[in-house]
């Protein structure tokens, strides 16, 4: 058995939300927000701006540099209310969240008024054939099969024991805890070697033929990818929110197009 052959448990399926992508819909991702960094926030609220009108934005993970529970709910809200104005204005938010806040759950959901994709989506672009169209959008760290212990560590962090608990953590304690997995996650990121890290060509292929689609984007790797495969199958991975190709964006011809932060209103 190769090394690459890491069982890919059912999280991809036939299950997942399809969603159509509308001409003029946007995809970003890895934003890592710190609600602490005003800056950081505001910019993102001029970006959210810039997109008025839009028909649909896909955020494909790590909206927020970490999410520990409801408890998180009130220091974001210029980052909620920011989503809610371009949900009100008629577009569409779809956030798959990623590892660092995949405790967003329904309280979240219900006050910005993005959708929550928990195991990812299949997005419709609007032209070319039924499988060509079928686009599959997770975040991508379930993509880095070579990474054992933190496919394992994200089994368990995903479970339902330890959501149920997150939900109830008081504030001060969501806190620090927040910021102790902040410290051990960069921590572990120092000392890994990148091959272990990256995402591989295989999971992306098994992930793609099981939801049946002919492309797949993703963020998680912050580094840009266009790649197309050797059976044909195309692989986008945006950068980081804020980098020269953050942006992936549904062109008038119904195809997926790279676009910078500068030309992407
Ligand atoms: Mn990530």
């Amino acid at each position: 058995m190769s090394p690459t052959s890491v069982p890919i448990r059912s999280e991809v399926g036939p299950a997942l939300p399809e969603v159509p992508l509308g001409v003029g819909t946007h995809l970003i991702g890895d934003l890592h927000l710190d609600v602490a960094n005003s800056e950081q926030v505001d910019s993102f609220c001029r970006r959210m701006r810039a997109l008025a009108g839009i028909p649909r934005l896909v955020i494909l993970g790590d909206l927020f540099e970490y999410w520990v529970g409801p408890a998180q709910l009130d220091s974001a809200r210029v980052v909620i209310d920011g989503m809610r104005e371009l949900v009100d204005g008629g577009t569409a938010i779809d956030v798959i969240p990623g590892n660092r806040d995949f405790l967003l759950e329904k309280h979240f959901e219900r006050r910005s008024g993005a959708r929550l994709r928990s195991n990812g989506m299949v997005g419709l672009l609007p032209s070319g054939t039924e499988t060509d169209q079928r686009v599959l959008l997770i975040h991508g760290d379930e993509l880095c099969t070579l990474d054992l212990p933190y496919q394992r560590m994200r089994r368990v962090l995903r479970s339902r024991p330890l959501r149920f608990f997150a939900a109830s953590i008081p504030g001060p304690i969501a806190r620090w805890l927040a910021s102790r997995l902040r410290r051990a996650s960069t921590k572990a990121i120092e000392y890994k070697p990148n091959a272990a890290m990256d995402q591989q060509e295989a999971a992306c292929r098994e992930y793609a033929a099981k939801a049946s689609c002919r492309s797949l984007v993703c963020g998680h790797a912050h580094r840009y990818r266009d790649q197309r495969l050797s059976d044909g199958l195309r692989w986008f991975v945006v950068d980081a929110f804020g980098g020269e190709r953050d942006t992936l964006r549904v062109s008038a011809a119904g195809e997926l197009e790279v676009t910078s932060p500068g030309s992407s209103a």
